[in-house]
This record gives structure tokens, sequence and C-alpha cells, in this order.
């Protein structure tokens, strides 16, 4: 544990790779080396990028991590997928776009699989961004490939967030109809060298002006292209000045404070399943659930005597 700990801390990418991979899966090992950890995070930057599937997000990415090398920054990525198995082609092309960095030990890349976890995607992506945290990334991007859940899951876990959007898709209206709007911080719009971004910058700004949220007024929208470059160093401007902006308003700590609260609540929730099921498991319910099948008792009845049996055990 202590080699893989300071594996992790000197930055080893087969250390970083192997600690991932443990959080990944749930292992045994995973508690003890988050509380070994534990003292290293809380240096990076953690920006979430997400919108519709084909913005451009990896591409962008891809330009991001050049940009932040240039600057002589360690970039670490996440590629979270939640959704199902035949979304591995994506990723595989995901990992093609930043196929330039892959020889680069300063910057780490890694999709997230975790199907099927208990606690869901969250828990092991805000684990597997500690690790990265304290392997000394200055800046980490996750990048979602789905929509929905994962996108409320990615703004919990990032102190910014980008929207990518492209115009041309009706993805104006899809944005502003699904309220998906509200979780971008920076609005960024891709393919900028292709089609008429202009219109959909323009759209969203008088969007802001009008939103009733008093933090609308500081977001920013930027053009981009991954393609060309251009826009890319405006949008790390943005993306700085952002983060300095909440780190003044004291934004950035009710972000990081919040993060903590759900953290404990997912590994509340997680243990509290766990004892559910080690109860449910380890023992034969039959003669219940024949009383239950033969209208002689309800299934409340049974999950509150279990729920009160598990409440006493816990006293003692
Ligand atoms: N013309 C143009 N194409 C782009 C740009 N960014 C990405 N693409 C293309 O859009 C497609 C989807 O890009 P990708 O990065 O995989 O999108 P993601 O699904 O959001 O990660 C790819 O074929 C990219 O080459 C851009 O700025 N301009
Ligand atoms: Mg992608």
């Amino acid at each position: 544990m202590n080699e893989l700990v300071e594996g992790i801390i000197s930055g080893n990418t087969r250390a970083i790779s192997k600690a991932i991979s443990l959080v990944e899966n749930d292992g045994p090992d995973k508690i003890e080396l988050l509380k070994e950890i534990h003292r290293y995070v809380g240096e990076s930057v953690i920006i979430g990028i997400t919108g519709p599937p084909g913005a451009g997000k990896s591409s962008l990415i891809n330009v991001l991590i050049k940009e932040y090398r240039k600057q002589g920054k360690k970039v670490g990525i996440l590629a979270i997928d939640p959704t199902s198995p035949f979304t591995g082609g994506a990723l595989l092309g995901d990992r093609l776009r930043m196929q330039d960095h892959s020889t680069d030990e300063n910057v780490f890349i890694r999709s997230l699989a975790t199907r099927g976890h208990l606690g869901g995607i969250s828990l092991a992506t805000s684990d597997a961004v500690k690790i990265l945290d304290a392997a000394g990334f200055e800046i980490i991007l996750l990048e979602t490939v789905g929509v929905g859940q994962a996108e409320i899951e990615i703004v919990e876990a990032s102190d910014i967030v980008l929207l990518v959007l492209v115009p041309g898709y009706g993805d104006e209206i899809q944005v502003l109809k699904a309220g998906i709007i509200e979780i971008g911080d920076i609005y960024v719009i891709n393919k900028a060298d292709q089609m008429d971004a202009t219109k959909l910058k323009t759209t969203i700004e008088y969007y802001l002006e009008l939103s009733p949220d008093k933090n609308a007024n500081h977001r920013k929208v930027v053009l981009t292209s991954s393609l060309t470059g251009s826009g890319v160093d405006s949008l790390i401007h943005e993306i700085n000045s952002t983060y300095n902006f909440f780190r003044k308003k004291g934004i950035l700590n009710e972000r990081r404070k919040t993060r903590i609260r759900k953290e404990i609540l997912r590994i509340l929730n997680s243990r509290i399943l766990e004892s559910i099921n080690q109860t449910f498991n380890g023992r034969n319910f039959d003669s219940s659930i024949n009383k239950i099948l033969n209208k002689k008792i309800d299934p409340y009845t049974i999950a509150d005597s279990i729920f009160e049996e598990m409440k006493k055990r816990s006293q003692t």
C-alpha cells in the first residue's frame, strides 16, 4: 500500500493506473488508499466538459491538453462512460483524438467504465479525480459521453463546467428546453470554422441576459474550433478568469463543500446498502415470503421488522 501511495505521489503512471482500477472495481484496499492520499488532494483545477455527442468535446480536449502542456502543466483526463458496452467504439475514437499525447508522461488519459458499480459513476469518478489530484495533475478534465444523469454528476464533481455546443442541429432549442444550459459556467461554441456560430452565440448571450439567475451575467460564451485551434487561447483565458472569480466570491469553496457533503452521503448510502444486502442475502426469508404470497402478511411489515432488527444490531 505504501508503495502504491508513494507511486501516486511521485506521479508514476503505472501506480496511478493501478489505483484507478482499484477504485473502479471497488477493490478491498480502496478505502485505505483513499484515506492515505487525502492529505495530498485539493490542488487541482477540475474542469467538467459536457455537451451532446459529436459536439467536439474530445477534439477540444486534445487542443486544450496541447495548450496546457505549453504552459508546463500536467493534465489528467477522465472520460466517463456510464452507458452500454456498445459505446466502446466512441471511447476508442476519443482515444484516437487524444493520442497526440500518448507518449507524454505528464498527460494521463483514462476512460472509466463503471456499470453496475455500487454508488454509481459518481463515487468512482470522484475517487479517480482524487488520485490524479494527489499525483500532481494541475488540470483535470472530465468528459462525459452520455447525457442526463451523467451530466448532473459531472457538474457535482467539477470546479468549472464547460458546456460544448455546435450550431445548426437545433441544439439551441434542445438546450433551452431541457434546462441543460443552467449547468454551464462557460459556453463553448465549437466548430466555429464550419457554420454560422455567431448566431448561436447571440442566442445564448441573449438568454443569459434574461436569466433570473444572478450568476448568469458572469457566464461567458466562447467560439472555438478544435480543428484550427482558433479561440482556444480565449477559452483558457475565460477558464482562468472564471476560476479566479469563483475563488474570490467563495463559489469555489461552496462547490467543494457541497461535494464533500455529497461524498459523505454517498459513502453512507453505499454502507447502508451493503449492510441491507448482507442481512438480506445471509438469511432465508422463505417463510416470510410464503406468508406474503399467501396474503398472511404484507411486504412493508416484513421490511419494517428487518429494518428494526438492523437498527438494533447497529446500536450494539
Ligand atoms: N469542422 C470541425 N470539426 C470538428 C471540430 N471539432 C470536432 N470536429 C469533428 O467532429 C467530430 C466529433 O468530434 P468528437 O471530438 O469526437 O466529439 P465528442 O463526441 O463531443 O467528443 C469528429 O469528426 C471531429 O473531427 C471543429 O472545431 N471543427
Ligand atoms: Mg468524446
